[in-house]
């Protein structure tokens, strides 16, 4: 690969799963067992406020008995001795990549530890249970919702991340099928404005034809491997 200064990860849910949650997709996925509309959607939400809260309790309360792996903490390394400019944009809601110590992260999905209000769209911290009706500290609206976000809804910080692809000259993707947009249009945007592209996965993604070179194999091996080249350079 040609020399690079800036780099922009994506992360999905395939680099937590050797922390023991579960991805969306395939054998004994996240949505086995719930359809997708009946849980992720505005919709659902409004549909049936206590399954779509109490998936998400579980959820939350699921993520004390995890821990970052091998994969979360090379990144975090990576972030603390990479000179040059670094964003991991992560498709997670979990919060390994903090717990492992990352700094220049930003959750384009939303996060299970934090509410938010529908009324005055306030965020908040929320380690716990969230019930439905739970009134908004700020607004007093009793309008707190997971904050998630669902299909057809605007993923957080888009015009930062579209910033980032196009000042990047290394764009890598580990652990997404690249089944959902806009993420899984990254890899076209940051190519688009000349960036070197790498894909980290178990398998070929959707998009794997997009990019220039694809290493496959579990996150927990590919990516401590990566980021000991990167920063021997
Ligand atoms: C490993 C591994 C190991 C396993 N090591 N690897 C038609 C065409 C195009 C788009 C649309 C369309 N119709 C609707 C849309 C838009 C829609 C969309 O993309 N739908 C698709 C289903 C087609 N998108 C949206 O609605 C988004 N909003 C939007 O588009 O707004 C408008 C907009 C316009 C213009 C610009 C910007 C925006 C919102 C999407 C919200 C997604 N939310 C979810 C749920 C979050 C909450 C929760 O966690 O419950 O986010 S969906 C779910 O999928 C979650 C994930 O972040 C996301 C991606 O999944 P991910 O991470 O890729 O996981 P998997 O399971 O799919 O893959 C895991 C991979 O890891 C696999 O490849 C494994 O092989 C691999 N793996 N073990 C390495 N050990």
């Amino acid at each position: 690969m040609a020399d690079y200064r800036n780099i922009v990860i994506l992360t999905g849910a395939g680099i937590s799963a050797e922390s023991g949650l579960a991805t969306f997709r395939g054998p004994g996925g996240l949505w086995e067992g719930h359809r997708v509309e009946d849980v992720c959607t505005p919709e659902a939400l409004a549909h049936d406020p206590a399954l779509v809260h109490r998936f998400y309790d579980l959820r939350r309360a699921a993520l004390a008995a995890v821990a970052p792996n091998a994969a979360h903490a090379a990144l975090a390394r990576l972030d603390a001795e990479w000179p040059g400019e670094l964003l991991i944009v992560t498709q997670n809601v979990d919060d390994l990549h903090e717990r492992a110590g990352t700094g220049r992260l930003l959750h384009m999905h939303g996060e299970l530890t934090s509410a938010l209000c529908a009324a005055c769209d306030a965020r908040v911290s929320w380690p716990g249970d969230l019930p439905p009706k739970t009134p908004c500290a700020a607004c007093g609206a009793p309008a707190l919702r997971p904050d998630i976000v669902f299909f057809g809804e605007m993923p957080y910080q888009m015009e930062r991340i579209e910033r980032a692809l196009a000042a990047c000259d290394l764009f890598v993707s580990i652990g997404t099928s690249g089944a959902v947009y806009p993420a899984a249009g990254f890899v076209q945007t940051a190519r688009h404005y000349g960036a070197e592209t790498l894909e980290l996965n178990l398998e070929p993604s959707g998009g794997s034809g997009w990019f220039g070179e694809s290493r496959l194999g579990p996150a927990g091996v590919l990516v401590p491997a990566w980021v000991d080249e990167v920063l021997a350079r």
